[in-house]
Order: structure tokens, then sequence, then C-alpha cells
């Protein structure tokens, strides 16, 4: 063997010896995101993934899967429950039937507005609402913002809950959103975050609900025009992380992640202000006729039935209703 070679194979030896060194030290782990490029939780999830890296010296390494690339998210949820998945930012919407005390942020019109969420989410509210997560295998590192979510539909502007009578309306996977639409009317459809858009094309459904950066990332306003300003639902988003992962972590890795998340969510909040304008703008631009609702207690009057069920159905939650309501 010349000089050559040998000098190139201890190389390789050096370089496989580290390779091996590095990941056996190293946590890998995969994260779940519905998002596309862009998107103010994607690029708040890639800032997470670069400085959980940078924090731990490369120990701590995630790699995401953007675009709902790895499931649905009622999928989603049951792996990070059960530990197929480590990491995901969801909509604690589809959340809310597994975990009934982070179902209260899916009442209508709980919150007045966003930053209402994040003082109840930083209160004892928000203590009984992660406790309820951790105990079904999630635990909350970080809040995003999920916006307000309004009505459009292909057909006609929504002014009073009148409008909304016979409407196929799209909702996420909850019953809360089931007996939303019923009350004011019309018909509900659970499906799929990926199925709506074709839905909505080929009049499967009339209508949906989202916030204007989702109605606009996916398209949708290019098949249902129509944009009425109800806010009918403010949603928080997690940023979660399976509870057996996380309770194998270091007291240092844990702070780490923390302040990782917590960052990126700062990222990600400073993000989502931009693109809500941004989005809106584009789609007025492309032709969407939009109406506000100034006076929106028709709606929230409507919605009585739906608060005295799930109060009915969870007598012990009536505390945390009150607390997230008394909270200014
Ligand atoms: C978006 C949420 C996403 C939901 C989606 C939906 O960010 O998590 O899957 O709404 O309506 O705003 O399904």
């Amino acid at each position: 063997m010349n000089y050559l070679k040998k000098f190139s194979y201890s190389v390789i030896a050096v370089v496989v010896l580290v390779g091996f060194t590095v990941s056996a030290q190293a946590k890998e782990w995969r994260g779940w995101n519905i998002h596309p490029a862009g998107y103010p939780n994607t690029v708040g999830m890639d800032k997470f993934a670069e400085l959980l890296s940078q924090k731990s010296g490369g120990k701590l390494q995630l790699k995401m899967y953007h675009s709902g690339t790895l499931g649905s998210q009622p999928d989603a949820i049951e792996q990070v429950r059960m530990g197929g998945l480590e990491i995901a930012n969801f909509s604690l919407g589809p959340i809310g039937p597994i975990v009934p005390e982070a179902n209260v942020v899916s009442l209508p019109f709980i919150f007045k507005d966003t930053n209402h969420v994040w003082r109840v989410l930083e209160g004892k509210a928000g203590e009984m609402i992660n406790a309820g997560l951790a105990k079904k295998g999630l635990i909350s590192l970080a809040w995003y913002d999920g916006g307000a979510r309004s009505f459009y539909n292909s057909k006609k502007p929504i002014r009073t809950p009148a409008d909304a009578v016979g409407m196929k309306i799209r909702v996420m996977e909850n019953d809360l959103y089931t007996g939303m639409i019923r009350a004011l009317g019309g018909n509900p459809t659970p499906m799929a975050y990926g199925e709506v858009y074709q839905s909505l094309k080929t009049g499967v459904v009339d209508g949906a609900e989202n916030n204007w950066p989702s109605y606009e990332s996916t398209g949708h306003y290019e098949v249902a025009k129509y944009h009425s300003d109800s806010l009918h639902l403010i949603i928080p988003e997690i940023l979660a992380i399976n509870v057996g992962v996380y309770n194998k972590l270091s007291a240092e890795e844990k702070k780490i992640i923390k302040e990782a998340a917590q960052e990126s969510a700062l990222l990600q909040r400073k993000l989502w202000k931009e693109r809500e304008k941004a989005s809106q703008a584009k789609v007025m631009a492309g032709g969407v006729v939009a109406n506000e609702i100034p006076d929106k207690s028709a709606f929230q009057a409507a919605m009585k039935p739906v608060y005295a069920k799930f109060l009915a159905d969870n007598p012990g939650l009536k505390t945390l209703v009150e607390m997230i309501q008394k909270t200014p």
C-alpha cells in the first residue's frame, strides 16, 4: 500500500468513527407540520430545529417534515402521543376531542382577541390546559399564533346567521365545530385539511372556515370567494413533544428545548402578523369579496346551545370556562 492510500484509508476510518460517536450521542427526532414552505409555522419550526442543534452543540437534532407529508393531523396527534413521532406543531382544534381541558379554546367566541389568548395561556387556565395535555402524552413547549378564523364560501356573503342556513360547511374534526355549524342552521362536514380545496371546487361543500394565511396558502380563496369576517374561533397552536421523550431529557436538555421553542414562537408570532396582512392583500387582489360583520351578537347568541351541551358533557370544566371568560 502506498503512502497516499494509507493516508486516505485512515482519514476515512477517522471520519467513520467520528460519525458513529456523534450519532450514538445525538438524539434525532422527527417533526410534523401541516403547512407549506414560507408559512409562519414552517419558518418557526425550522428555526426551532436550527436553535436546538445550535444550543446543544449538535446533540439534539430535529428533522422537520412539512406540508403534512407524514400524514393527516388527527393521525399525527396520535403518533406524537404514542411516541411514533417526537415533535409537532398542532392546532388545539383537533386535539380537543382527546384532551377535554384543551377543548375549551374551541368554544366559539370564548376569546376576545389574540392577546387575550396569551394572557389566558400564561395564567392558571394555561396550567390546567397543559396538565390535561400532559396526561394524554403531549408536553407543551410553546404557543404559536393561529389567528382568528372566519367563514368563506362559494355562494354568497354571510352577514347574519340566517345566511348560513342550509350551507354545507367543512370543519376540523371536533364535535364542537359540528355543533357550531348546526347551531347556525348549516350542515357541518368534518374533513381533512388536504381535501378541502377539491371539495370546495367540486361543490362537495359550499364553504369552510379558517384564518387569512390558511385561506390564502391553500388556494381556498380561488374556489370560495365570499369571505365573511365572523372571527368566531381564535385557536392557539401548540409546539408539542411526546411526554416520554421529554421526561428522558436531562435538566440541561429540557432548558435548551424550552428556550429554542420560546424563541421560535416569538419569530412565528411576528411573522404571523405580517402574513395575516400579506395574505389578506393577496386574496383581495385575487378577486375575493369580503364583508365585515360589525355586530356579531346574533352569531354569539346562536352559540348558547353549544356551550350548554359542552358544559353538560364536561361539568368539571365549568371553572376553566369561567376562568377564561373572566380573564381580562
Ligand atoms: C389551520 C391550522 C391547521 C389546521 C387547519 C384546518 O393551522 O393546523 O389543520 O387550519 O382547518 O389554520 O384543518
